[in-house]
């Protein structure tokens, strides 16, 4: 009986750890910014304090509607490879942060070297890595799983359709947009013109895939077959972020020539902000109806209020 008893524990042991690895056990979120005390007790930051900052190359943003709340993506060191450094900040709509480091307060149980595009759906934060899509809880931050992307040499942007479909473009030759399935199967979706070095990739709200090329001015909505259903262009070249509104609307911005262009649904190209250097991948802020922009070297935001537009 004693020995059956062991067995059994042994046993129970093993599965465990096999169910639960042990890196992700030890994965702890940051905390909203504040500061250890003398005696030694985590105080928050006090509700007459306002800080600006915490970036680090930060290519991409999502918003999260629940929380009311910007993720940032900093990519850290973007020279040295494999340096797992990259990390998550949240931020105010006002600008100000939250939390310095949400995702990457610590290493334990994370890998996140260079993030570059990022997007939200159904509870999931996804963002593109060295050749790899990774998934993250968007409640607790916890890595959810990643998804290798063989054949890729830089994803860059992402979107994500209702049903967990993976859109990313890889932007270095050869230009493609790569397709990764809900339960991980990757595909090949587009390769070639009219792709020129694709970047920002969003969903409209008809389902279609819309690419922004950094080559040139085009803004290429793609249905979910693979065929292009449109051509449009952008007020200038050079783009990296877009984003598709609830009423059609796109909005590009220009990473090479600092602008944000609005097309309105079978309209043409309109600049409605200039003079914002590296305006890389931005996002919509539903909630204070505000794009929100990267600034890539300048680790820093930009905003751009659309209610006065
Ligand atoms: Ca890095
Ligand atoms: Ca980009």
């Amino acid at each position: 009986m004693r020995s059956v008893g062991l067995r059994l524990i042994h046993v129970a042991s093993i599965a465990m750890s096999i169910v639960v690895p042990a890196a992700a056990q030890d994965f702890s979120a940051g905390e909203p910014i504040g500061a250890r005390s003398e005696a030694g007790e985590w105080r928050p930051m006090s509700d007459n304090v306002k800080v600006y900052g915490s970036f680090h190359f930060t290519e991409s943003c999502t918003f999260d509607p629940g929380k009311n709340l910007i993720l940032a993506m900093n990519a850290g060191n973007r020279t040295a490879p494999n340096d797992n450094d990259g990390y998550v900040s949240l931020i105010h709509p006002d600008g100000s942060v939250h939390t310095p480091k949400w995702i990457g307060a610590t290493r334990d149980g994370l890998e996140l070297h260079d993030p570059l595009g990022s997007a939200i759906s159904n509870g999931v934060l996804y963002t593109v890595d060295s050749g790899h899509v990774r998934l993250f809880d968007l409640e607790t931050g916890r890595p959810l799983r990643a998804v290798p992307v063989p054949g890729s040499t830089l994803l860059n942007g992402i979107a994500v359709a209702d049903d967990g479909t993976i859109y990313a473009s890889n932007t270095r030759p050869v230009s493609q947009m790569w397709k990764v399935t809900a339960n991980g199967e990757t595909s090949l979706f587009a390769e070639g013109t009219p792709l020129n070095a694709p970047n920002g990739v969003a969903i409209d709200q008809d389902g279609n895939i819309v690419v922004v090329n950094v080559g040139d001015s085009a803004v290429i909505t793609y249905s979910q077959d693979g065929t292009v259903a449109r051509m449009e262009q952008s007020g200038e070249g050079g783009s990296d972020g877009v984003v598709v509104t609830a009423d059609g609307t796109k909005y590009v911005s220009s990473v090479r020539y600092g602008s944000v262009s609005r097309i309105p649904p079978g309209g043409d190209a309109e600049i409605i902000a200039s003079g914002i250097p590296s305006a890389a991948s931005m996002c919509y802020d539903s909630t204070q109806n505000q794009l929100v922009i990267p600034m890539n070297p300048n680790y820093a935001l930009a905003f751009v209020t659309l209610d006065s537009q």
